[in-house]
């Protein structure tokens, strides 16, 4: 009897140490565009960062205390001699950072593609600047920064189809070894994302491969020598989709993860996935997902029980520690969030904020271009949303535009826009642009002022509608999400709600006035 209370103690003891808020969470953790995470931890803070391509600033930097909610506390890149972003189109720019804390000193290692390669920035302060890039000679993307045991700091990356090491002194980014080809994995294409990490006498080598689609997948290796030779875990791959048990799961894409342990001795992994939404089709890019990891001493790491993933990720959890939901509706009386970025190398000056007005200064560089648009947008980050904004076009040149954008990339947009036409009429107009193909859709006469903007995004379609009264909303039309997919379009990036104005007269003085601006997921 005695034995059975005290069991039954011990049992209500368990299910109260598990409550609510120590159970369960939804992925992806970060929605929304957001690929290559990369995870480290100082005590119980953790940071994470993730790929930023063309725009700016770069690398999104995020904080949580859980894992599982995060917030944005800026950006690793911020400054024009950090990101040169001129050749960058949205297969170019910043690829994968690696995040790392070392002594006091945090460290971010990435690629800037067709802008200098390697690099690696620090700082002491996380919410502060970082520093001027150290360049590194050490080819190939996907850099990772480990330190072992004695200090030395050990650089690996990806060149030639292969996993290579080398010692660097990680401020400076002077190569201090020859690089050495440690692994090329299981057989499957593009060996990259490699990180190192050490446990229980072994050096242990993850790196993703099959690419960054459906075949994508994350493998192990280990050695008892950081240089080598590295042996691929029996039960590889250890994080897939490709397989039988997720052939319809909603994520699929799973792969280029790094793994973190908690400050309660758990193991964690954050891995990109993407989510098709009409078909073999998704829009909102790579996005940042998490799963645990259940590694026994002296064996291999796996991944949830059977290296898939859920949305709904019905496993125990640090206990969590949300932040305040941000506001949906924007009124331009603060300087705008880390969640409205620019593309490339953008002109500050064609922004202002002031007066519950965003003023966007029309460029001629218009947003079909790869050049430096005057465009500032935000994620998708829900498969249904609403976006709405009321703008006003101040300028009378014929070609003198502003509106509201689902951008994926220069070819690859549908606008709702205020535009002057020739006979100095102002239009509401929606219009797309896909590859080679740029088509006017509909236009409908306003007075160009105080027009209110609307887009609806659901699985198969956008909506697109105006107000002039802000009450009585007119559909344009609607336009099929597939078209603007990563799969149609290509790119490395994901949909944005982009705010922009432009001009096809450089004499034009034309602005766009935007007043405010809400997004909400539904
Ligand atoms: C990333 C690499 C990848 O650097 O895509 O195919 C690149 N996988 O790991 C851009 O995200």
């Amino acid at each position: 009897m005695k034995k059975l209370i005290t069991s039954s103690i011990a049992m209500i003891t368990a299910l109260v140490a598990v409550s609510a808020q120590d159970f369960g969470y939804q992925n992806p953790v970060i929605p929304g565009f957001h690929p290559d995470p990369s995870v480290c931890r100082v005590d119980s803070d953790y940071y994470l960062v993730t790929s930023s391509f063309e725009f700016a600033p770069g690398v999104p930097l995020f904080h949580s205390r859980d894992l599982i909610n995060w917030e944005q506390i800026g950006h690793c890149l911020t400054r024009r001699s950090q990101l040169p972003l001129e050749k960058s189109g949205s297969w170019c720019g910043i690829y994968a950072p690696t995040i790392r804390y070392h002594d006091g000193t945090f460290f971010m290692v990435t690629t800037n593609v067709a802008g200098g390669g390697n690099f690696i920035v620090h700082t002491k302060d996380i919410r502060g600047e970082w520093s001027e890039p150290a360049w590194l000679k050490q080819e190939g993307i996907d850099p990772s920064l480990f330190w072992d045991e004695d200090g030395k700091c050990y650089l690996t990356s990806n060149p030639n189809d292969g996993i290579w090491l080398c010692e660097v002194d990680p401020f400076t980014g002077e190569l201090k070894s020859e690089s050495k080809l440690i692994w090329e994995g299981m057989g499957g294409r593009y060996p990259e994302a490699p990180h190192i990490y050490k446990k229980d006498g072994w050096y242990y080598l993850m790196i993703a491969e099959g690419g960054t689609e459906y075949g994508h997948s994350e493998t192990i290796a280990r050695s008892r020598r950081i240089d080598g030779p590295y042996l691929g875990n029996p039960s590889n791959p250890i994080l897939t989709h490709y397989c039988q048990a997720a052939e319809n799961s909603p994520i699929q894409g799973t792969g280029h993860a790094d793994l973190v342990q908690a400050h309660d001795g758990s193991w964690w992994m954050v891995c990109l996935a993407f989510r098709p939404v009409s078909g073999n089709n998704h829009v909102m890019g790579r996005e940042t997902f998490l799963a645990p990891v259940t590694w026994p001493k002296g064996g291999w790491p796996v991944v949830n029980g059977n290296g898939t993933i859920a949305l709904q990720m019905d496993v125990p959890t640090l206990p969590q520690r949300p932040f305040a939901k941000p506001a949906t509706t924007n009124e331009f009386d603060a300087p705008l969030g880390y969640e409205w970025n620019y593309l490339r190398n953008y002109d500050a000056a064609n922004y202002e904020v002031k007066g519950g007005k965003l003023t966007l200064t029309a460029s001629t560089e218009s947003i079909d271009a790869e050049g430096n648009p005057t465009f500032v947008g935000r994620r998708q980050e829900n498969i249904n949303f609403a976006a709405e904004t009321k703008v006003s076009l101040n300028g009378k040149t014929e070609g003198d535009e502003a509106g509201m954008s689902i951008y994926m990339k220069c070819h690859t947009h549908y606008d709702l826009s205020l535009v002057r036409r020739k006979d100095g009429k102002a239009v509401v107009r929606l219009r797309y642009r896909l590859g080679e193909m740029s088509h006017v859709e509909k236009e409908v006469e306003t007075s160009g002022e105080g027009v209110t903007l609307r887009i609806e995004g659901a699985a198969e379609t956008y909506t697109f509608s105006f107000s002039t009264d802000g009450k009585k909303f007119e559909t344009l039309g609607r336009m099929n999400t597939r078209f603007i997919s990563s799969e149609a379009g290509g790119g490395f990036t994901g949909a944005y709600v982009g705010l922009f104005a432009q001009k096809t007269s450089a004499k034009s003085k034309a602005k766009g006035v935007f007043e405010r601006f809400s997004y909400s997921g539904k």
